[in-house]
């Protein structure tokens, strides 16, 4: 059998490279009112304007996450609380517990989720896990304090979620008005396997065509 000749070997690994930069990177959105660039409110509403509709639980009515739309949210750690002063709406909240992590597991793939937090105290930066990524989430506030709020949101409008888990809480983190929306610019085109094999085939015939041409030079 004969050989696929590198050359032909390494530029398909570029095309199918090519292929998978053409996926967009999910893009995250963080602000706090504890001397950050943009505030907690303005990441949010630059998070909502990359968003086409915005599904909200405020956690006032609903003992875990219910956007109304079908999707529901299971959290894995805390409960509810009533404290008009921590809440971001209303009276109610949302609260870990001493240290840990937060695991929101959804029953449907989503594409964008968003929340606040506040009273983060002087735990080291979170993260925040979707799929593969890995996102640091900043803690500026380093101390007991309380009035510190944060908006952290991604959206990923080429790869859907089930789950985000927020990890390194320390002592008490109240969090309020989740999020989720349909990002406005859908997913662009990818090129499917049948498409890479297409492109690979006629890149083959292009380099035996190239090599008939120059065998036949060579012969006169
Ligand atoms: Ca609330
Ligand atoms: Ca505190
Ligand atoms: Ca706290």
């Amino acid at each position: 059998m004969k050989r696929i000749p590198v050359r032909v070997l390494a530029t398909f690994g570029s095309l199918l490279l090519l292929c998978s930069q053409l996926m967009a990177a999910p893009i995250t959105f963080y602000g706090n009112n504890w001397g950050a660039a943009i505030t907690h409110l303005q990441a949010e509403a630059a998070f909502q304007q990359a968003l086409s509709v915005v599904y909200f639980e405020d956690f006032e009515a609903s003992p875990d996450i219910d956007f109304g739309n079908g999707v529901t949210g299971a959290l894995s750690a805390g409960r509810i609380v009533t404290s008009a002063s921590s809440a971001i709406d209303g009276v109610r909240l949302w609260q870990t517990g001493h240290t840990g992590n937060l695991t929101i597991s959804f029953n449907v793939p989503i594409f964008a989720f968003g929340i606040f937090m506040g009273d983060v105290d002087q735990g080291v930066d979170m993260h925040a896990l979707i799929n593969n990524y890995d996102f640091n989430i900043p803690n500026p506030v380093g101390g007991s304090y309380d009035g510190d709020r944060h908006f952290w949101g991604v959206v990923s409008p080429e790869e859907s979620f089930t789950q985000v888990t927020f990890t390194d809480l320390d002592w008490y983190i109240n969090w309020d008005r989740a999020q989720m929306g349909i990002p406005a610019s859908g997913p662009t085109p990818t090129p499917e396997p049948s498409t890479i094999f297409l492109l690979f085939a006629g890149l083959c015939s292009l380099l035996l065509i190239q090599r008939h041409i120059k065998a036949s030079r060579q012969g006169h």
